[in-house]
């Protein structure tokens, strides 16, 4: 089952769910302003309809060529496993990404470069993670500094990420940030806001 999502502006996701336990989380920023960000954006959510995988480094291999058409986009993908409970992810560009819980939370971002734009070096990583642990991934609209003491209040999802749109939004450029609750045995809860420059 594939449940596309893309807003108006550059900024969008994918989430897709496949084999049974594994749930594949795509955000990603067409690059440039207006009409030309949103066909980025649109470009790259067309190839993920189209992919073979959707095992990170594997999904951002095959957009890559893609993507040489339109302006380029910032990527990151994470694939979560619940029979494992792991998570492994690549990026390219600046996507930020939070994981962990209360205690620790971690920062991640993808390689350097531009999907769709000269060579990129695609790394793929792995984390493990537990029952309610938070995996949160946003465009650069929002500021990644200050974003951990706001993770520290024992917040839901959607209340986090209205709080980290409040707080993080940098004035200018379209802002998404997606907050995930992650559980192996249940649905993994995913809450979105989005800010339109
Ligand atoms: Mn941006």
């Amino acid at each position: 089952m594939k449940h596309p999502f893309l807003h108006q502006g550059g900024d969008g996701y994918v989430i897709h769910e496949h084999s049974g336990h594994q749930l594949s989380i795509a955000v990603f920023d067409g690059l440039g302003h207006g009409e030309r960000a949103v066909c980025a954006a649109e470009a790259f959510r067309d190839i993920c309809m189209n992919a073979p995988s959707y095992e990170p480094h594997r999904l951002l291999a095959f957009a890559h060529p893609h993507m040489r058409r339109t302006a380029g986009a910032a990527c990151m993908v994470v694939n979560l496993d619940r029979k494992k409970r792991t998570a492994s992810y690549a990026g390219i560009g600046n996507i930020s990404m939070f994981f962990g819980n209360q205690d620790q939370m971690k920062w991640r971002t993808g390689n350097s470069g531009i999907l769709g734009y000269r060579q990129i070096h695609i790394r793929e990583m792995s984390f493990p993670w537990e029952d309610g642990d938070v995996l949160i991934l946003h465009t650069d609209g929002l500021r990644k500094e200050g974003m951990k003491h706001l993770l520290h209040h024992n917040r839901s999802p959607s209340e986090l990420a209205k709080v980290i749109c409040e707080h993080q939004y940098s004035g200018q450029d379209d802002a998404l940030v997606l907050v995930c609750s992650v559980h192996a045995q249940r649905a993994v809860k995913v809450e979105e806001e989005t800010i339109r420059a």
